[in-house]
């Protein structure tokens, strides 16, 4: 018996979904705690038969029980897996804190809610939204009516990081299966656990077998790659790393299939000497340290008009030390380790490159002196940093953890500049009292999402997405829609 098998008949044994059923066989690998590096579970990879039978599963849906659906039965049976997941809150809080080691509080209050949210919002969106129409004239008098249907994409492939699981999933699950579209959705290796929970709620709230199907696995030569070159796949919405994005892009040039792609970010905050100091000291706090650093959205630049950039360093640096490391099931908790331990070392190498390309730690840098069971997670230090060029790789590369380096300037224009001088353009936010300076700064930055005196306040009707390397396209409210739905037009002559 293998070592991983060994270890399955220890633990629980996590099982794809497909066609409404659970199927374990195969391949298995390990899933490991962030804390501790206990074993937490085993998972079963999908491999390319599975991906097939998802597949076919998710066309004989949109043929059979899921497509003649009404819209009405949809937009309930949506609200009923919301439903389902909040009566389930605990356990997705647990699986969610288990695989990632974020702090329970931030489970309870962003990750879950937010999940269900986007639930809700989407199912009552899509009975909503109109189509357009337009009447013309013709050369006899009669005139004709053109009109817009909306219908699903078809089979849509949903593969998503692990840094915000259950939200990031559902971001993209629920408008798919809104607009009509069957799904197959593949999480992260490092958080197989909140999509389990998913399907089974999907499955009580009487999911029709095949519209929703979960796989597991990992990316090149593995799931991911199956799914992104599968014929049978009509398009693929992505979250994750820009170097990723550009693999999925090639992988499914050849059958031609519509993509999203919400991708890495080097964010850069812009801080006004006129800013209410500590509201702005917290919401920066909030903007780099949140989910340990490892939040897209997050701000790994902050740029601070020269009066009062000594006096927010201090008080930036003093917030990082003040955070409460540590057990992330404990209530206390601010701030539990990274993702992985191959993720922290990562982390801590670009500490010491910080380092050795000449910059000033003034707070961190290191891993925190914790207890004996928590040595062997993956913690690093809240640090904050200072005096790099705007050339160093530390300022320039997105490091996804919970660091900052701090830079002074001088006027407006060399603060839109700065900023603008990344490949990355997701968001920003600019911190004043001054509205109207606030509004040209934010018409000046190449970023899909600029926040003026908040970071990360989202409302689910706008449009969400980045520019550059940051990724394709926009989600959110009726963007959503556009990019789940083909439009058919029909013109009536008259
Ligand atoms: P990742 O790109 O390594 O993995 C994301 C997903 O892609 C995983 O499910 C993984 O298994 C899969 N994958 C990897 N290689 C693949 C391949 N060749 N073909 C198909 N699938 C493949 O990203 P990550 O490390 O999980 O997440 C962190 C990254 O995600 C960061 O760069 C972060 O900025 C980005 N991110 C962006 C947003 C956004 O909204 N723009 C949101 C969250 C995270
Ligand atoms: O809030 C969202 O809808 C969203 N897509 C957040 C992405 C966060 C990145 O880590």
């Amino acid at each position: 018996m293998s070592a991983t098998r060994q270890a399955a008949a220890r633990t629980r044994t996590l099982a794809n979904y497909v066609a409404g059923r659970w199927h374990a066989a195969g391949k298995l690998f390990e899933k490991r705690s962030p804390v501790d590096d206990s074993l937490l579970a085993t998972v079963a990879e999908a491999d390319r038969a599975l991906v097939d039978q998802a597949v076919e599963a998710a066309r004989a849906a949109l043929h059979g029980d899921w497509g003649r659906l009404s819209l009405a039965a949809r937009v309930d049976l949506l609200h009923r897996v919301a439903t389902g997941m909040e009566r389930r809150f605990d356990d997705f809080v647990a699986a969610e804190v288990a695989d990632t080691g974020k702090p329970v509080g931030q489970a309870r209050t962003l990750d879950i809610p937010r999940g269900a949210a986007n639930f809700r919002a989407f199912a009552d969106l899509v009975k909503n939204v109109p189509t357009e129409c337009f009447e013309m004239d013709t050369a006899d008098g009669a005139g004709a009516i053109n009109y817009a249907i909306r219908r699903p994409l078809s089979v849509v492939g949903v593969i998503v990081p692990w840094n915000l699981p259950l939200l990031l999933m559902s971001w993209k699950v629920a408008p798919a299966l809104a607009a009509g579209n069957a799904v197959i959705a593949k999480p992260s290796e490092e958080t197989p656990s909140s999509a389990v929970l998913l399907a089974e709620v999907m499955h009580e709230a009487g999911m029709p077998a095949g519209a929703f199907n979960l796989l597991h696995g990992f990316g090149a030569n593995s799931t991911g790659e199956f799914l992104t070159s599968h014929p049978g796949i009509d398009a693929i919405t992505f979250t994750g790393e820009t170097s990723t994005g550009t693999a999925i892009m090639r992988a499914a040039a050849p059958t031609v299939k519509p993509l999203s792609f919400e991708l890495g970010g080097k964010n850069a905050a812009i801080v006004l000497a006129d800013a209410d100091f500590d509201q702005t000291v917290e919401g920066l706090a909030r903007a780099v340290f949140t989910n340990c650093g490892q939040v897209c959205l997050c701000a790994e630049r902050v740029y601070v008009q020269r009066p009062i950039f000594e006096r927010f360093v201090a008080a930036l640096a003093e917030r990082a030390r003040a955070i409460q490391i540590g057990d992330p099931t404990l209530d206390s908790t601010q701030m539990g380790p990274l993702i992985s331990r191959g993720h922290q070392q990562k982390v801590l190498s670009y500490y010491q490159l910080a380092r050795d390309e000449g910059a000033t730690i003034v707070a961190g840098g290191g891993k925190p002196a914790l207890d004996a069971r928590l040595s062997a997670g993956a913690y690093v230090e809240p640090t904050v940093l200072t005096g790099l060029p705007e050339t160093a790789r530390c300022v320039r590369e997105e490091i996804f953890g919970p660091v900052c380096h701090v830079a002074p300037f001088d006027t407006v224009d060399e603060a839109i500049r700065l900023t603008n001088d990344s490949r990355y353009g997701l968001a920003a936010s600019v911190w004043t009292r001054d509205l109207q300076t606030a509004h040209r700064i934010a018409g000046s930055l190449e970023v899909g999402i600029v926040w003026v005196n908040a970071w990360y306040l989202r409302d689910l009707r706008t449009p969400f997405g980045g520019v550059k390397l940051s990724g394709i396209g926009r989600e959110g409210g009726v963007h959503s829609l556009a990019f789940y739905s083909e439009l058919t037009n029909v013109c009536i002559k008259l």
